[in-house]
This record gives structure tokens, sequence and C-alpha cells, in this order.
């Protein structure tokens, strides 16, 4: 495999293990979120400095408003955050 198809793969799997934890295995609810989050994502995490700021960021997460995640919306997230770090890693260079 690719780098590219390995880094797609570790994003399905990644996703798969969270949203299996509970409920629907498609879709991962708000406390597998916060467990991915705090597991996967913990700078981002950080950022958040209170509950009600990651009660928010998990809204905003939540496109079709089914207050559960979709893998879509994992893919969202995970690519909003690669272009913020991409942005940065440009402007340091
Ligand atoms: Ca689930
Ligand atoms: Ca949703």
């Amino acid at each position: 495999m690719t780098q590219l198809e390995i880094a797609m793969t570790i994003l399905m799997k990644t996703f798969d293990e969270y949203a299996a934890m509970e409920g629907n295995k498609d879709t991962m609810n708000k406390t597998e979120t916060k467990c991915m989050l705090e597991k996967e994502l913990p700078g981002l995490l950080m950022e958040a400095k209170n509950q009600g700021e990651v009660d928010k960021l998990l809204k905003s997460l939540d496109f079709n408003g089914d207050c559960e995640v979709d893998f879509s919306e994992f893919v969202v997230l995970v690519s909003a955050l690669t272009c913020a770090c991409h942005d940065r890693c440009l402007q340091k260079s």
C-alpha cells in the first residue's frame, strides 16, 4: 500500500474503533467522540479550555444535527485540522 492508502486505512480503523464502543456501530455518540478526542487529538482538547468549549466543538462536528458523528463528519474534522496544521507548517518554513 502507498503511504496515503495507509493513512486512509488508519482513518477508517480509528473511526470504527471508537464508533463501535457503544450504541450504533457506524456513528460516534458524544461519549465516543470525547473518548476519541482525548486519546487521538489531545492537543485539540487542550485548546478547548472548558466543558462549554468541548460541547461546542462536539456540536460543530455534527453537521446533520442527529447528535451522532458519522464517518463523513469525522473526516471533515480531520481534514480541517490537517489543513490548519499544513498552513502552520507553511508559515514556519
Ligand atoms: Ca457508536
Ligand atoms: Ca451527525
